[in-house]
């Protein structure tokens, strides 16, 4: 299949939803576009989870410069859930942190766009590896307690991890963490697919309630349909508000997305979890994703 990407980038301010499902269908098309020349790899969270990506991004609520992913001053994302990693990379890509042919390299052999993120490959965004489910988010969690207890910065730090995540226990010890060292500048998105890569998370290991949990473990905690930007944006607003106002409680964000979102064919089946789509897919994915 001949695949292109485009070279546009888009910038990163408070704008409108219609603004950011225009980011957000570049997403799902690049997530589509490299996930068709690997032929390898995830479709399901990262297509679901566009929505999430486009606006924390790209809404304003990460501070970071595109042309300087060490600047000291950066904001922290850490993607708990790595195999969802076609995600970030395309996020990345479209919001100017690398050139988007190299979107072309994912599970390429030595390429930066590694199957799940690593770190020591280099690629401007990656603050950790990650892969491994529930320890990314015990990372993000020791981030945050290092910029509010250590160094008294104003550094936010997000974590995104799945629902079928919060099967492994370290999920909640860093939660009960961020909750004890009073870690308002710590934001987890819960990514609420309902499905792991087994089938229906109550089917597999029943994690409800997600919501009575989060707040039971200390955090403000909001019900967001994930494939609603101005529910996205109000969420992400009031994070950024429990940190200015010095609430002392961290913010969990359970977006309620639908698997592989955005294409017909793969929306809301478990069974998208871990493939690719072949080229006749892409092809028809595409034609959906205009
Ligand atoms: C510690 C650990 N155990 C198992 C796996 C294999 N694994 C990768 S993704 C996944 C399912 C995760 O489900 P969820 O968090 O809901 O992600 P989604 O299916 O929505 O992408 C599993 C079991 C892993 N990566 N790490």
């Amino acid at each position: 299949m001949n695949v292109e990407f485009e070279q546009k980038v888009f910038p990163n301010k408070r704008q409108s939803a219609e603004e950011l499902a225009e980011v957000a269908l570049h997403i799902r098309r690049d997530i589509i576009k490299s996930l068709v020349l690997a032929q390898s790899g995830h479709s399901g969270g990262p297509l679901g989870s566009s929505d999430i990506f486009a606006t924390m991004y790209f809404g304003g609520y990460m501070r970071y410069k595109p042309e300087d992913m060490t600047w000291e001053g950066r904001d922290r994302f850490v993607l708990s859930a790595g195999h969802m990693c076609p995600v970030l990379y395309a996020t990345l890509a479209n919001a100017g942190c690398f050139p988007k042919a190299e979107l072309a390299t994912l599970r390429k052999y030595n390429t930066r766009l590694q199957g799940h993120p690593g770190r020591d490959m280099g690629l401007p965004g990656i603050e950790t590896s990650s892969g491994s489910l529930g320890q990314g988010i015990s990372i993000a969690v020791g981030m945050a307690m290092s910029d509010k207890l250590l160094d008294k910065n104003d550094r936010r730090v997000f974590s995104l991890t799945g629902d079928g995540e919060l099967q492994e226990g370290s999920v909640w010890e860093a939660a009960m963490a961020a909750s004890h060292f009073k870690l308002d500048n710590f934001c987890w998105i819960i990514d609420n697919n309902d499905c792991q890569i087994d089938g229906r998370i109550k089917e597999v290991l029943d994690v409800y309630p997600i919501d009575e949990k989060c707040r039971s473990f200390g955090f403000d905690t909001i019900v967001v349909d994930g494939h609603n930007f101005t529910e996205l944006m109000s969420a992400f607003d009031r994070f950024l508000e429990n940190q200015k106002n010095n609430t002392g409680k961290p913010t969990a964000i359970i977006a309620k997305t639908y698997m592989g979102h955005g294409v017909s064919f793969m929306n809301d089946n478990y069974k998208w979890h871990g493939v690719p789509p072949s080229v006749e897919q892409a092809e028809k994915a595409l034609a959906e994703l205009v």
